[in-house]
Formats: C-alpha cells, sequence, structure tokens
C-alpha cells in the first residue's frame, strides 16, 4: 500500500495528520530518575501465546517495517475491565552505526525495539479501535546484542530473504512468541501514548519492558540490511524521534 509518509520526513507529519502534533506523542524518553513507582500496577498475564503445532503467520515487509501478523487468540489479561487481543508483531531498528529504538532510556537508544500490539476486544478490529481512547495496547521490548544466537528470532530473521521486496510475504511456522519477550514480564514502564507513525492516534497504552532481550550480532545485521523500501533503498532507521511528555507520568512497576 501507498504511505502518505516516511521516517525522513517527520518534522512534517503533523501538517498532513492533525494527531501528531497533540500532546500525548509515542515514542518518549523514559528519565527512570522522574518515574513513579506503582505497586499496584497489575501484572501482565500473556494468554495464548504458544502457536507452536497452530496456522502458519504472515510475515510481511510493509515497506515501513517488519510485521507479524498475530491471531486475537493471543490475548493480554491486564486485570482492568477490558481484555487486549493481538493483532500484529513489528520492529524498529537502525544500522549499525545509529542504534534504532522508538523509546529511549536516560536518554539512550537500543539497538532495536519490538512492539506487539494489541486492540481491545469490544472493538471489531485493530482499525476500529486504534482511533478509541481505550483501544490500543502496546507491549514494548529493547532489543540488544547478545554474544549468542537467539533461536526465537531466528524464526522470524531467516525468513528475511524471502521478503526483501517491500510489499512481499512469506508464511512461517506457529511458534511460542512468548519467546519473542524478556523472561521477566514483571518489570516494566507504563504510561499513555500514541501509535509512533501517522495517523498518531493518542490511543496506546504503552508498557516497555525493563529487562532487554538479546540477538546476536549477525541477527541485528540481517534485521537491518536486507529489507527494501520503495525505490529499492535499504528499510533502515524506521523509528520515530522521541516525543514530549507534556506533563504525563511515566509508571514502574518496580523499584
Ligand atoms: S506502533 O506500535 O505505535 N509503532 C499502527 C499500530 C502500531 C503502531 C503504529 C501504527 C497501526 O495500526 N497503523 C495503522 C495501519 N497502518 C496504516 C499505514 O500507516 O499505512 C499500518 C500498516 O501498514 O499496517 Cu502501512
Ligand atoms: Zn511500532
Amino acid at each position: 500500500h501507498q504511505h502518505q509518509w516516511g521516517y525522513h520526513d517527520q518534522d512534517t507529519w503533523s501538517s498532513a495528520f492533525e494527531h501528531c502534533s497533540g500532546k500525548s506523542q509515542s515514542p518518549i524518553d523514559i528519565d527512570t530518575h522522574k518515574v513513579f513507582y506503582d505497586p499496584r500496577l497489575p501484572p501482565i498475564k500473556l494468554e495464548g501465546y504458544d502457536l507452536t503445532g497452530s496456522a502458519a503467520l504472515t510475515l510481511i515487509n510493509n515497506g515501513h517495517t517488519l510485521q507479524l501478523s498475530l491471531p486475537s487468540s493471543m490475548r493480554i489479561m491486564r486485570g482492568f475491565d477490558h481484555v487486549y487481543v493481538a493483532a500484529q508483531l513489528h520492529f524498529h531498528w537502525g544500522t549499525t552505526e545509529v542504534p534504532g529504538s522508538e523509546h529511549t532510556i536516560d536518554n539512550v537508544h537500543f539497538p532495536a525495539e519490538i512492539h506487539v500490539v494489541h486492540y481491545n476486544s469490544k472493538y471489531a478490529n485493530l482499525t476500529e479501535a486504534a482511533s478509541k481512547a481505550d483501544g490500543l495496547a502496546v507491549l514494548g521490548g529493547f532489543i540488544g546484542i547478545g554474544l549468542h544466537e537467539n533461536d526465537n528470532y531466528e524464526k522470524i530473521l531467516s525468513a528475511l530473504t524471502d521478503i526483501s521486496i517491500e510489499e512481499s510475504n512469506t508464511e512461517i511456522p506457529g511458534f511460542n512468541v512468548r519467546h519473542l519477550l524478556p523472561n521477566s514480564l514483571e518489570r516494566f514502564y507504563r504510561y499513555n501514548g500514541s501509535l509512533t507513525t501517522p495517523p498518531c492516534f493518542q490511543t496506546v497504552s504503552w508498557t516497555l519492558f525493563n529487562d532487554s532481550i538479546r540477538v546476536s550480532r549477525r541477527q541485528l545485521a540481517a534485521l537491518e540490511d536486507t529489507l527494501k523500501t520503495e525505490h529499492n533503498k535499504l528499510l533502515s532507521k524506521n523509528f520515530r524521534a522521541p516525543q514530549l511528555l507534556h506533563g504525563r507520568k511515566v509508571l514502574a512497576s518496580f523499584h
């Protein structure tokens, strides 16, 4: 599909998408000395994330990210009135020289970031939910470099060469999507923000896990160097700059 926006002109997003200049935009920098510990934050409970042996999953290069479609049998139970069901996961990254996470911790970028996008089950689908105040919950994980190959990430990364061209897709076998997230889901930050791309709707309850995920240097390079966007240009640096907090509070589930 055609996009009305790109990462090189993110300063101009708000001229075509009014929400992009709102006061609850994402991503943000998380200043760890200014977060508020909240002992009452409900723990993240995931259901149905193990897709081993179930239907194949569609992996797509949509020209601005690498995206895996997910079934609505995957759910977050948050301890509120609402259940959030999964729609897709995708990634943001940079280059070997430029770390490309969207959120930063004390002004430092990680090499990459995973977003698992869920919508409130009271709405019919992601598109319906995206503009509703209680519409979306995104789980974010920071991806760093470790010494070992990450076998779980390899299930996605080994398919990249099949979808190097924009708008191409492939199928990968079901696997345990829980294993793409950090071991501990207990330590996280929570704040109210937006889609990090146009139309920038301010409808996302963000959860960012404190513990990072590790992939090997080779695996990160595969993410950074394989996919192409329009005019056969390298798809990289698909991250938005941190946005102002405008008085929002960032909560932490831990000390
Ligand atoms: S994020 O997690 O904040 N990065 C959407 C979902 C999550 C995030 C950003 C955007 C989203 O659902 N966007 C609308 C659907 N589109 C349309 C579009 O901009 O044209 C994105 C898509 O592919 O599926 Cu490209
Ligand atoms: Zn994202």
